[in-house]
């Protein structure tokens, strides 16, 4: 059964936004000026200087009903409210924000309708202006609890981000933190250290590049030559101690190599190219994860082959996989179905490696096919109370570099959620809350989290 669709999550998240933003001091100073009754403030030049994004506005607020404008009115909403509140507002911003308000205050619901249950989507945190763009956010376990955290780290500001919408400030940890590819327990003491690639220092020879474990004082705790795989997933556990372990590629030899917390190297492959990780889990149902990667050894002529490697066995072609490029390309591997073995997700189908078995993907209405745009892909498995889902987010077109859907599908291929967005999704998280995992989305302004209603 389809569990619920809808397709106006833009506004609502616009509107979480917009709440946030309530809260800002030009909006209490309008909001006590209204009270008050005291002159708004005229505009400012710049504001009565009709540039053309000015005059689009403007041309798009006179083509709303008048009972619309008036209702937006009467409630403080005016276009000029609107250029208070949002710096760069745009045409399709107002638009939004516009449609988001005028639906609340009509009553209508912002879920299908069909009375199953939807995402409802909750305001984490907001990117720090101009400096978005250095922004990076890294899923891990940063203290004591067996919840995981999000770590929101800026040039200028970096707080651990708690599900429940609270916050802890750290010191800003510097350059090596904000290159932070992502979290792993270094050192095994339980507490996440930051995965940083470490360029050569100054003086040393160049092109030298290394991994730097940083923890979230900003100290160094250990580093390593080598560098990060391409990865949608980059952790697994190769020796089945239920720990995560890395992979990396280890520079002098070119090997990927699987490493435990302690610093033990768990299994390792010949020389081999290139560096992407395409998928890990246990594809064998050994109870150990494996590495799915495509690369030629040395001295390998031909093609390269797909293969499974893991820990204590060679190498092994996957049932089920062709390796027909981009169609049957893995992006994602997780056991969803519970017999021990992972299924894979692929551009168009889930594979079962233990058969060889394989099913067609359903897809949303309106969508011929998906495209989950470049490796590594916003693609992750998601582990509900219920059973694990692949949760992908997916470009609106062929030629479009726009994620504007996501989707979760069942092991049968069955597409469980969709939901489109107006605002452009630019990352997907699972972060784990203790008991399941809890979806978080990137948007250019925001970080949503999805909202868990209370048993
Ligand atoms: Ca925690
Ligand atoms: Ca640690
Ligand atoms: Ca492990
Ligand atoms: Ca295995």
């Amino acid at each position: 059964m389809r569990i619920g669709e809808r397709r106006i999550a833009g506004p609502l998240l616009l509107a979480i936004l917009a709440t946030l933003l309530c809260a800002c001091p030009a909006r209490e100073e309008a909001e006590r000026q209204a009270e008050s009754g005291d002159p708004v403030a005229a505009p400012s030049p710049e504001q009565t200087a009709l540039t053309p994004a000015l005059t689009e506005l403007n041309e798009y607020w006179d083509s709303l009903p008048t009972a619309d404008r008036s209702m937006l009115e009467e409630e403080g909403r005016s276009l000029d409210y609107y250029l208070s509140q949002y710096g760069d507002l745009d045409r399709g911003l107002l638009r939004a924000l516009v449609s988001s308000f005028l639906a609340a205050r009509r009553g209508e619901s912002e879920s299908g309708g069909n009375g199953s249950p939807e995402l409802q989507w909750q305001f984490l945190d907001i990117f720090s202006g101009a400096d978005k763009d250095y922004a990076v956010l890294s899923v891990g376990n940063f203290d004591d609890d067996p919840a995981q955290e999000l770590l929101h780290s800026e040039q200028y500001r970096c707080r651990v981000l708690e599900l429940d919408g609270s916050a802890r400030e750290l010191p800003v940890l510097g350059w090596d933190a904000i290159r932070t590819s992502l979290a792993w327990d270094w050192d095994g003491d339980g507490v996440d250290e930051l995965v940083a690639t470490a360029y050569a220092a100054e003086g040393e020879a160049a092109g030298t590049v290394g991994l730097d474990f940083v923890r979230l004082d900003g100290t160094v705790a250990g580093s390593l030559n080598g560098r990060l795989l391409k990865a949608t997933q980059p952790l697994a556990d190769y020796d089945g101690d239920g720990r995560p372990d890395l992979i990396y590629d280890e520079a002098a030899s070119r090997r990927i190599v699987g490493l435990a917390s302690s610093g033990r190297e768990i299994w390792s492959t010949e020389q081999i190219m290139p560096s992407v990780a395409l998928a890990v889990a246990d594809l064998d149902g050994d109870g150990l994860d494996e590495l799915l990667a495509s690369g030629a050894g040395a001295g390998q002529s031909g093609a390269a082959s797909l293969r499974a490697f893991g820990s204590g066995q060679e190498p092994q072609p996957v049932p089920g996989l062709t390796g027909e490029l981009p169609g049957d390309m893995p992006v994602c591997a997780a056991d969803l179905d519970g017999d021990g073995i992972a299924e894979l997700l692929t551009q168009n189908s889930i594979i079962f490696p233990a058969s060889g078995k394989r099913v067609e993907l359903e897809l949303p209405d309106g969508r011929s096919r998906i495209n989950f745009g470049a490796f590594p892909c916003k693609v992750l498995p998601l582990r509900r109370s219920t059973g694990t889902l692949f949760a992908a987010l997916i470009l609106e077109s062929e030629d479009s570099h726009r994620f504007d859907a996501l989707l979760l599908w069942d092991a049968a291929g069955r597409l469980v959620y969709s939901e489109m967005f107006e605002v452009a999704a630019d990352g997907l998280y699972a972060v784990w809350d203790g008991s399941a995992d809890r979806l978080v989305l990137r948007t250019e302004k925001a970080i949503l989290v999805e909202r868990v209603e209370e048993q």
